[in-house]
């Protein structure tokens, strides 16, 4: 089989920015799934960071390869007209960006630089190889962008408010898509998406910090979960369900702009006590602010053990007298250093323009969310513990 033709005719073919991270390792798979041909852009880096994509590479020697990567970068206008030119793409979905909003009050000229005219560089390619009839184009805009909410819920038609340099690089990103639109045609969408999570979220954002440490502290490989603002409430969904919309905006005979969300809200606290909870831990929180602490209330201990040694019985990690989970213990305590300097308080997203016109539907629930991400953790925290166990050393990142 050709790697160009499917039944005959050519396979779409579809270019990808931030191949490497959440977002793009889901999308790549949908679309070769699919029958696309995928090609992805990544950055060089010191260290590997193709892991969330390894499992789609094909040795480009082999025939039949429908999965390509390119170096570049979105602060690199030469580069990125490059890629576009020699991959000439059908669907170009612009989920590149320095995601990380706390982040982007350390970094913001670089934010802007990456994810404000990074989108610009990138629908510049388009317009000057005389692209704008051929390519489709999405940009990952963002529920950031309704920062200080101006309505409950948000939806496409709410006014925007960002409150952090991330979220203003980002509407810069939606209004340049729109305005290359509306001047030159281009078949360009806005996903406005509220978070989405997964088992391959990065682990400085709050779902996977709070999963991976308490799979971490079920295993006795660390005391503490330190977190910020408790309070916080958000729309989550699950990040395989997001990629989907991404793709079904590029089906539709028009181009437009989409809210994508769960229409549920949690506050982080709410997500802390999920998570807990699935490995036989009742929490209680005591306190108000920065004194706040999550204290351990009840046991479940055939579900700790579960948790410990994994469904299948695996190696059996012994409990009593050992880790962290007692009845009293504290397990979770307040840093005042993971507060924002201006927080986006409350967000809720009302996906039914999507729902109408698109045909989406979430297929995952809240509690399907937590429960794979905490079992996905807890496999990895008894790779580590097993590692331990055994004399060798395993990875201890740090944010
Ligand atoms: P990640 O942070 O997981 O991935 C971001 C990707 O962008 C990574 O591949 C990263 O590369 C790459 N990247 C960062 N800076 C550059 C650059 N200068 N040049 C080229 N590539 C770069 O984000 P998600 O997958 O979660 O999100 C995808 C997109 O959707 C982002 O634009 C994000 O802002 C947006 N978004 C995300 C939401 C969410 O809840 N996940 C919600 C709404 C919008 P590397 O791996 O090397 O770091
Ligand atoms: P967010 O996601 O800022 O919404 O941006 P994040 O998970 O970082 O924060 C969500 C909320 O949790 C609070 N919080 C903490 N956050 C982090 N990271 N670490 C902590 O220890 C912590 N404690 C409390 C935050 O203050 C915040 O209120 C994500 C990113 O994926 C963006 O790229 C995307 O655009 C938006 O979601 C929609």
């Amino acid at each position: 089989m050709t790697a160009d033709l499917m039944g005959g005719t050519p396979r779409p073919k579809a270019l990808v920015t931030g191949i490497t991270g959440q977002d793009g390792a889901y999308l790549a798979e949908l679309l070769l799934e699919k029958g696309y041909v995928v090609h992805g852009v990544k950055r060089r880096a010191s260290s590997f960071n193709t892991e969330r994509v390894d499992h789609l590479y094909v040795d480009p020697h082999q025939e039949g390869v429908r999965f390509f990567m390119h170096y570049g970068d979105m602060t690199d206008a030469t580069n990125l007209i490059r890629i576009v030119q020699e991959t000439r793409p059908r669907e170009i979905y612009n989920l590149a960006a320095q995601s990380h909003v706390q982040v982007s009050f350390e970094t913001p000229e670089y934010t802007a630089n990456s994810d404000a005219l990074g989108t610009l560089r990138l629908l510049e390619a388009i317009r000057i190889l005389g692209l704008e009839r051929e390519v489709r184009f999405y940009q990952a805009s963002t529920s950031e962008m309704y920062g200080l909410v101006q309505e409950v819920p948000q939806r496409e038609t709410t006014p925007f408010y960002p409150r952090s340099p991330y979220g203003a690089a980002k509407l810069y990103g939606y209004w340049i898509t729109v305005n290359y639109r509306e001047a030159y045609g281009l078949h360009a969408s806005n996903g406005i998406l509220f978070n989405h999570e997964s088992a391959i979220r990065g682990e400085t954002f709050v779902t996977r910090k709070v999963t991976r440490a308490v799979a971490r502290i079920a295993l006795g490989l660390q005391d503490t979960l330190w977190i910020g603002n408790l309070d916080s409430r958000r729309d989550w969904g699950h990040a395989r369900d997001y990629v989907r919309a991404m793709h079904l905006m590029l089906q539709q005979d028009e181009p437009d702009d989409y809210v994508i969300a769960s229409g549920e809200q949690r506050s982080v606290r709410e997500f802390v006590l999920a998570a807990f909870a699935e490995v036989g831990v009742r929490l209680v929180f005591k306190g108000e602010g920065a004194d706040e602490v999550g204290v351990v209330d009840a046991v479940d201990l055939e579900r700790l053990t579960v948790a410990r040694s994994g469904e299948e019985g695996g190696r059996h990690v012994p409990i009593d007298g050992e880790g962290p989970i007692v009845p009293g213990a504290v397990v979770v305590r307040v840093d005042p250093r993971y507060f924002r300097p201006t927080e986006v308080a409350s967000l809720l997203g009302d996906a039914s323009k999507a729902r109408r016109v698109l045909g989406w539907e979430p297929a995952h629930t809240f509690a399907q969310l937590v429960s794979e991400m905490v079992a996905h953790d807890l496999a990895e925290a008894r790779r580590d513990e097993l590692l331990r166990s055994g004399g060798f050393t395993t990875r201890n990142s740090h944010e």
